[in-house]
């Protein structure tokens, strides 16, 4: 097998995509070689793949990696990765978001495209503030943290993606951090075979603006903190939610079968162009 580094190179669109954005220590290049990886093991072929994201650092991802990919707009990777789906069903279509993108603009398609479980593995980076636009306030960011749109502390509560994923109906839910390399590959794989709408959430360090409300001064402190503050799932089933407060449940959380849309769309579609 490859080295991760000759590997992830195959995979990269060279020149004048590079040098990439992302500050040094952001944990969206961790999730970026994850996917690779997790691609090239499976098999797929460069050209199986559609790879789409709305606007955000996590948004940039599709500008470096060298599948079939769109860069859209904020919060419609999956508008565009529901039409994709649809026109062509052979292909493997995969979203990147960020929180933001995912849950705030883009909540209402996120919320729709689980409830019509349709194909798509979502993965949305969850470094709890908007990074690109240099520190506001997502609806992940934890309650009280000053932030650039909350200089006196963040009002809101923050919510979580996974239970809104699996209340909107999505077949696989799961959550990993860029800490846990080895579960992030596991729920990847998983993500990408699932025959519906799966959405992974990958808990990622900013190291820029969200290390500071944190507290936390290095991106290893901040992959320190996503260690100590996992709870693998099997686990967190025992525990009460005041025990469970700040933790970060990781694991496979819900694996379920539902009917899909794209199929049933393209058995109606068969039935109606023989009338
Ligand atoms: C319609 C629209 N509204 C607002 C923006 C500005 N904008 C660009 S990225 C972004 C937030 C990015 O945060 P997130 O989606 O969490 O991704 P991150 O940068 O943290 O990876 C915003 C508000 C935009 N590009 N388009
Ligand atoms: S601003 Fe934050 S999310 Fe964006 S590249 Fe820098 S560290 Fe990563």
């Amino acid at each position: 097998m490859k080295e991760t580094a000759h590997l992830v190179h195959d995979y990269l669109r060279s020149s004048k995509r590079f040098p990439h954005i992302w500050c040094a220590g952001c944990g969206i290049g961790i999730f970026m070689q994850a996917l690779i990886r997790v691609i090239d093991r499976e098999g797929y072929s460069k050209d199986d793949i559609v790879l789409i994201s709305g606007i955000g650092c996590s948004g940039r991802l599709p500008v470096y990696v060298d599948f079939n990919t769109l860069h859209t707009t904020h919060g419609r990777a999956l508008t565009f990765a529901t039409g994709i789906k649809l026109a062509n069903p052979r292909l493997k279509v995969i979203t990147v978001m960020g929180d933001g993108d995912a849950v705030a603009i883009g909540g209402n398609h996120f919320i729709h495209a689980a409830r019509r479980n349709i194909e798509i593995t979502s993965f949305i980076l969850n470094n709890n503030v908007y990074g690109m636009t240099g520190g506001q306030s997502s609806p992940t960011t934890p309650p009280g943290a000053v932030t650039a749109s909350s200089p006196y502390g963040n009002l809101e509560p923050d919510f979580d993606i996974c239970r809104l994923a699996e209340a909107a109906g999505a077949v696989f839910v799961a959550r990993s951090t860029v800490y846990h390399t080895r579960l992030l590959e596991r729920v990847i794989g998983m993500a990408l075979n699932k025959k519906g709408f799966a959405a992974v959430e990958v808990v990622s360090q900013c190291t820029t603006y969200a290390g500071h409300f944190l507290k936390l001064k290095s991106p290893v402190e901040m992959m320190k903190w996503q260690k100590d503050n996992s709870i693998p799932i099997d686990k967190a089933k025992d525990m009460s939610d005041a025990e469970l407060e700040g933790k970060i449940v990781i694991g496979v959380l819900v694996d379920r079968e539902r009917p899909n849309f794209h199929e049933q769309y393209q058995r109606l579609l068969a039935e109606k162009s023989k009338v």
